[in-house]
Parts: C-alpha cells; sequence; structure tokens
C-alpha cells in the first residue's frame, strides 16, 4: 500500500508538493488541499497562542461562542473560528464538498470539483482553556460523480481516502501528512509562517510498552479491553511480561503524534455509557484519517476486530472504536478481542458481550 519515496528538492512543504505533482500530475488536487490546510492551519497557530488576547487584539475576529454543535458540545469561540478559517480555505481548493464536525449537514464548495473532505477544525478543544495541545484533523477522499446526494460522496471505505492529515497545536505546529505515501511531518516557523520538513518518513515502532487510555471508563469497558488494561498494569509479573506505562492527553492529536515519535498504543473503544456503544471518535474526520496515516507509518488501525480502513461508513457524523499504534501492540489487543481464551477465567463482573456495546 505504501508509496515510494519522492525525492526532495527544498526543504519546505512547498517544496515537498511540487516534487509529488511533479513526478504524479494525478496528485496535483490533493496537493491544494494540503496548502490550503497549511494556510488555514498557520492562522490557527496564530490565534491558537494569542488565546484570549485575539478577540481583542484582532478587531473582534473570534466570534461567540454558545451555540450546539452536531455533538451536542457546546462551541467555543476557536471552534468556530477554525471552522471558518478552514472553510474558507478549503473554498479556494478543488473540493465538492465539506463535512465538518462543527456542521450538522454536508456544505457544497465547489460543484463538479474532483475531491471531498471531511474535517476536525479543532479536535481536543476542551483542552484550550487548560493550555494543552489541540489540533485540527482531516480526510480527503474523491468525489463520487453518480453520489445521489452530498453525503452520499463521504459513504467509502477509509482506504479510498486520497490523502488525510493532522495538525497539531503544541509547544511547536507540526503538520502530520500523506497523500498515500509515506507519513511525513512538517514544522511551522511562526518567523516566516511556512512549513519546514522536519521528517520526511515517520516509522511507528513496531513494539511499544506505552498505551493511553481514559482509564476512568475502567467499569464500563468491555471484557477484552479491561483484560489487555488488567494485564497491562500486571506489569512484568503478569501475561504481558513487562511493566508498562500510561499517557492520556485528551487531545488525539497530541497522543497521535507521540506515538508516530515513540511509539505506543492509544485505545478509544466502544463502552456502556449511553451514547459511547461506538466509542466517541467519529469515523469520517477523526478515526478514517489516523488510521491512514499510522499504517503509512508502519503502524496499525483497528476498531478492535477490523481494520479501520475497511470499515464503509453509513453516516456522516457516525462514530467508532479505535485501538492505533505500534503493530505488534495492536495485533496483542486484536488477540484479546478475537480469542476468547485470553479473557476466560478473569472477573466474574466480566459479561460476554461484543465490542460495540449496547
Ligand atoms: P473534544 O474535541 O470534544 O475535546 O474531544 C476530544 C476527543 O475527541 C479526542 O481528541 C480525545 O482523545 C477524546 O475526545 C477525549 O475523550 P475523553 O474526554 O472521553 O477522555
Amino acid at each position: 500500500m505504501r508509496m515510494g519515496r519522492t525525492a526532495m528538492t527544498g526543504n519546505g512543504l512547498d517544496d515537498y508538493l511540487r516534487a509529488l505533482v511533479a513526478k504524479d500530475a494525478a496528485l496535483a488536487p490533493v496537493a491544494a488541499v494540503m496548502r490550503a490546510v497549511a494556510k488555514a492551519a498557520a492562522e490557527t497557530a496564530k490565534q491558537i497562542a494569542l488565546g484570549p488576547l485575539g478577540s481583542s487584539h484582532d478587531g473582534g475576529a473570534i466570534p461567540e461562542a454558545g451555540h450546539a454543535n452536531a455533538g451536542g458540545d457546546v462551541q467555543k469561540a476557536l471552534d468556530l473560528l477554525t471552522d471558518r478559517l478552514f472553510t474558507e480555505a478549503l473554498a479556494d481548493a478543488p473540493v465538492a464538498v465539506l463535512v465538518s464536525e462543527e456542521l450538522d449537514e454536508p456544505k457544497r464548495l465547489n460543484a463538479g470539483a474532483p475531491l471531498v473532505v471531511a474535517i476536525d477544525p479543532l479536535d481536543g478543544s476542551s483542552n484550550i482553556d487548560v493550555n494543552v495541545s489541540v489540533g485540527t484533523i482531516f480526510s480527503i477522499l474523491p468525489a463520487l460523480p453518480d453520489a445521489a446526494d452530498d453525503a452520499a460522496h463521504f459513504m467509502q471505505p477509509g482506504s479510498a481516502q486520497r490523502g488525510a492529515g493532522f495538525v497539531v497545536y503544541g509547544p511547536q505546529t507540526i503538520f502530520i501528512l500523506s497523500v498515500g505515501g509515506p507519513t511525513a511531518a512538517f514544522i511551522l516557523d511562526p518567523r516566516s509562517h511556512a512549513f519546514a520538513l522536519l521528517k520526511e518518513e515517520m516509522a511507528i515502532a513496531p513494539d511499544s510498552h506505552e498505551y493511553a487510555i481514559n482509564a476512568s471508563n475502567y467499569r464500563h469497558w468491555d471484557p477484552a479491553v479491561r483484560a489487555f488494561i488488567d494485564d497491562a498494569m500486571e506489569g512484568e509479573d503478569g501475561r504481558l511480561s513487562r511493566n508498562h506505562n500510561m499517557r492520556w492527553v485528551a487531545s488525539m492529536v497530541a497522543d497521535a503524534y507521540r506515538i508516530f515519535t515513540r511509539g505506543g498504543v492509544f485505545l478509544y473503544p466502544g463502552d456502556q455509557r449511553k451514547g459511547y456503544g461506538a466509542g466517541r471518535l467519529r469515523l469520517l474526520y477523526e478515526v478514517s484519517p489516523i488510521a491512514f496515516l499510522v499504517e503509512h507509518a508502519g503502524g496499525k488501525a483497528t476498531d478492535g476486530a477490523k481494520r479501520i480502513l475497511d470499515i464503509v461508513p453509513t453516516a456522516v457524523h457516525q462514530r467508532c472504536p479505535l485501538v492505533f499504534g505500534s503493530a505488534q501492540v495492536v495485533e496483542t489487543i486484536v488477540g484479546y478481542h478475537t480469542d476468547p481464551k485470553l479473557i476466560a477465567n478473569r472477573s466474574p463482573l466480566f459479561k460476554a458481550r461484543g465490542l460495540m456495546m449496547g
């Protein structure tokens, strides 16, 4: 699935995209989307860095918050601002339809354009107020000429993605992307507002002892997830025979970047809480693009049993359980979901339930 390496002619994002298009002209529309995202991301990074200064120093640029979005969350001012920035940038790119976490319905941009985009403009936005990393995640799909309606363009498996990426607004602003070749990383230079190449080929370590999960949901998890975490917590005395470490940022982009950098595994499974049967994360603009980038960096992504990129969506805002990261560890977790022996003879609280909880 991984395409070959592209020789670089310079060290900026623009050089990188130009080299890709020189090699394969069909990538030109995808490259245009990447440029649009980079432009909006640079402005988003600036606004995030300004924080509360932004609204007064920027002529009231940050709009009023308070409207409930499709997920029922109260939108924060920056959610609305970033949604506007990315929508405006993508309207200048060859994008026919946009699905955004912040919009109930798909939005038409450029009729007849070859691509459609699904985006979470500001992932982890509950972290804004506490000055912790947040991000943008997006997926690029081919527009379908025979789509019955705007949503129908997006009912394609993640393997059909033409490209994907995420941006982490942290101590540095990092842009991770793939157009179907190696997953590459870029860093925003705040002096020039341009992205410079950081790493041309990200490679997720195949093995790791570090996992990320919101452990406060332990009692709601299914038996397979509990069994894996129980065994990890037993350390070198337990079935996994090694000590583990845990991290949870509550911004998937930040957890993902750590995993791209030093390995590890991330889990947001379905659980028994009301509305969390398929977990919390959205298939189109969180789960699928992360899975695409992970696979192009040698990692794996699954819903516990099925490869994420094989899942065909049925609704634009649908949720999906997600486990991704170091290939060997993801395989181990799949084993807990598929091998009944691994969860047998444990606590009587464990009931035989599927991955998608009621
Ligand atoms: P928000 O964008 O609403 O802050 O959600 C962030 C997120 O989708 C993902 O980035 C985190 O990994 C996950 O939710 C955190 O969820 P919990 O709050 O349930 O731990």
